[in-house]
């Protein structure tokens, strides 16, 4: 395999000539627990088998503070390489982020590839990028992840039996140098290819916006069902598959809602706990249909071992990349394999819905509560709020859909699409569109 984001990915890289024997490490380090640490490893083990590889044995650990040469304490280190011997272990798997150098020292002890979530969260989404745009996007964050991490000596060693970039070149420390100016010579390259894609779509996007038509969303943990929801309503025929980060890349259809206009409904790459920091930095480009919403449909799988975890990491990912000014629906699905949890979830969720996208349950209500939340969000309202109310700024953001906000003298100016009820609520601070609040309260005190 020879594309370019296997060959950026080097000794990182699983080997899928084979299917490799791996082992799961996961640390209990202070303000979580055991328990925590073993469902961590629970979704590592679906996120390696997702890769194509096997997970053979698992070792945990508690402590204080992360070791700084291997991560885990030696003895542990130890204990880990005699288990990876006794299993026949090619790659052992971290769920904690290892610093390149303790990467590097753990593959010098244990003689076999070590890695992190992270890699492996990589690996996956090379496996999966199908655009130019996914591939770049990906290609982008594995350079990234790859540079800290060149070395001479046993990692050189190891990216050449693998074929990575290092065999091509030749030995030594000009070799090193070599690959690192490469490498950043690739980084600069795809960062210009990415920002010129960036602004073809900011020229489909105001052609679509002159269409009127309005922006829906869809977001969610990794298989919540965000295509099968997709597919359901529209006919797209994207890829659904009960696999970790099946979808990549962003699909737009047209989709009539009940007694509204239509809309233009679009499903994204999933999110996962933890997600890499550098993968949502290069998916920016692809997220941004999120930022740009006018209603986000947040689906939610009530079959997960934890819904309410899942919630929260989406809406982790969606304040990073500030999409969380964007009205939210909560979709909760699959509540055909989970009925009770479902409810529950909408009993705790006020104003979401539970449908199976499967079945078809429960979908004619989940579109009627969609277009009445674009119907509320048609008008854009103008409002000037003193810095002194930091309780209101934030509670338009929360309730509206931001369109632009600007600094002034006297307050925040927040253009935002607002519901009726909102609106009612935040009537003091609304001003005509470009008037100051004390023109029109206050007009002869100067
Ligand atoms: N029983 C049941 N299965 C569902 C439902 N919705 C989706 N699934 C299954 O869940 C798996 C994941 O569905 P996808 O639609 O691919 O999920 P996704 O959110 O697009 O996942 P990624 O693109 O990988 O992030 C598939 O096997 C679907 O058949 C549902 O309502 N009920
Ligand atoms: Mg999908």
């Amino acid at each position: 395999m020879t594309t370019p984001y296997n060959e950026a990915l080097g000794s990182t890289l699983i080997d899928r000539t084979f299917r490799e024997r791996i082992v799961l490490v996961g640390v209990t380090l202070p303000g979580s627990d055991d328990e925590a640490t073993d469902a961590g490893l629970d979704e590592l083990e679906r996120l390696v088998e997702t890769a194509g590889a096997d997970v053979v044995a698992r070792l945990m650990q508690r402590r204080d503070a992360p070791d700084h040469t291997w991560f885990i304490g030696k003895g542990k280190a130890e204990e880990l390489r005699t288990l990876c011997l006794a299993v026949d272990a090619d790659t052992v798997v971290f769920d904690n982020e290892l610093h390149p150098a303790q990467q590097f020292n753990l593959e010098k002890l244990l003689g076999r590839t070590a890695i992190d979530r992270t890699a492996v969260i990589l690996d996956i989404f090379a496996q999966n990028a199908r655009t130019q745009e996914g591939r770049a996007q990906v290609e982008l964050a594995l350079l990234r992840y790859r540079l800290p991490r060149l070395r001479r000596g046993s990692g050189a060693k190891l990216s050449q039996q693998r074929g990575g970039i290092g065999s091509r070149l030749g030995g030594g420390e000009t070799k090193l140098e070599v690959d690192r100016r490469r490498i950043n010579r690739r980084i600069r390259g795809l960062e210009i290819e990415l920002r010129e894609l960036a602004e073809t779509r900011g020229l489909q996007r105001k052609g679509r916006d002159r269409s009127g038509l309005a922006q829906v969303t869809i977001v969610g943990y990794t298989n919540a069902g965000k295509s099968t929801l997709l597919n359901r309503l529209t006919d797209a025929g994207v890829l659904a598959q009960d696999r970790l980060f099946a979808t990549l890349d962003p699909t737009t259809r047209r989709l009539a809602l009940p007694g509204g206009e239509p809309v233009l409904l679009t499903d994204t790459v999933g999110f996962v706990r933890r997600l890499p920091h550098g993968l949502i930095e290069a998916f920016k480009g692809t997220l941004e249909v999120a930022v740009t919403a006018d209603q986000l449909v947040h689906v939610v799988d009530a079959a997960d071992v934890d819904p309410e975890g899942q919630i929260a990491a989406v809406r982790e990912v969606l304040a990073e990349i500030g999409a969380d000014g964007v009205p939210e629906l909560i979709v909760i699905n699959k509540a055909d394999l989970a009925p009770d949890v479902a409810a529950q979830l909408v009993e705790d969720h006020p104003g979401s819905v539970a449908i199976s996208a499967v079945t078809g349950e429960g979908i004619d209500l989940m579109l009627a509560t969609l277009a009445d939340r674009l119907r509320t969000l048609t008008s854009v309202a103008e409002l000037v709020v003193p810095w002194a109310r930091g309780d209101i700024i934030a509670s338009v953001h929360r309730e509206g859909a931001i369109v632009s906000t600007r600094e002034e003298d006297v307050g925040m100016r927040i253009r935002a699409r607002l519901s009726g009820p909102s609106l009612g609520r935040l009537a003091e601070w609304v001003v005509e569109p470009g008037q100051h609040p004390h023109e029109q309260e206050e007009p002869a005190d100067v």
